[in-house]
């Protein structure tokens, strides 16, 4: 059985579980801690996931060059097609992430999951963060702010970018879908923030159907 190797939070480790849940690929799961510096590092030399590993043993890593060698093992069935690049996504994106990271930052080391399961893991993602002089507890006492700005966000992006329930892009699913959709499952974290309904139907309905679970359970 192939592996993939991932953090539960990591929204690049979450695009490969989309590509490979809606494609019906089966796979083991082997989540890391984040303080754990070993653990990914003796697969590739680096400690970066995702890293798959494919029947053969031999790895795989940065997100969108394992989705792409899954994908050439696609029937016509289960191809995605391409990414659009369209201007109207890149441009909502970028004032999208800033939001999303003071949102879901302070939240993520809280997370009742293996990333962050030992007193190491949620002392090195602190370090990080203050090694570029972020503050969690600022950012977090900013929430209400934040969920404003996101709420002003998803509305846009729910009623002029996103297509349908099923897709992001017209056409049906395609890279697009698996590139972005991460990011809006991690933000089901955050308490007090409203999905528009045709966002939240499309974010809940394919993270189904990849068998990728929300954290609408650990809201806080
Ligand atoms: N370009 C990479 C990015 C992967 C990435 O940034 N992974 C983060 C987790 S979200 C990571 O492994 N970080 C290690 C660390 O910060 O210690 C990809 O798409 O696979």
């Amino acid at each position: 059985m192939p592996t993939l190797h991932l953090y539960d939070h990591c929204p690049y480790c979450i695009r490969v579980e989309l590509a490979l849940g809606l494609m019906g690929i089966k796979y083991d799961r082997v989540l890391y801690g984040y303080g754990d510096m070993t653990g990914p590092t003796k697969l590739v030399g680096k400690k970066m996931l995702p890293i798959w590993e494919d029947d053969a043993g031999k790895f795989h890593v940065e997100s969108m060059d394992i989705v792409s060698l899954l994908q050439s093992y696609a029937t016509a069935e289960n191809l995605f097609k391409p990414a659009s690049n369209r201007a109207d996504l890149k441009e909502w994106w970028s004032r999208f992430t800033p939001v999303y990271s003071g949102l879901t930052r302070p939240r993520f080391p809280r997370l009742p999951v293996k990333d962050f399961a030992e007193k190491a893991d949620v002392d090195y993602h602190r370090s990080k963060y203050d090694k570029q002089n972020v503050d969690l507890n600022i950012e977090m006492s900013k929430t209400s702010e934040y969920i404003k700005a996101m709420s002003a966000l998803l509305e846009e992006f729910s009623e002029k970018i996103l297509y349908s329930t099923e897709c992001m892009t017209e056409g049906g699913v395609s890279l697009d879908d698996i590139i972005y959709l991460p990011w809006f499952r991690n933000l089901t974290v955050v308490k007090g923030l409203e999905y528009p309904t045709k966002l939240e139907q499309y974010t809940s309905a394919v993270c189904a159907k990849a068998n990728v679970e929300l954290y609408k359970q650990y809201k806080m």
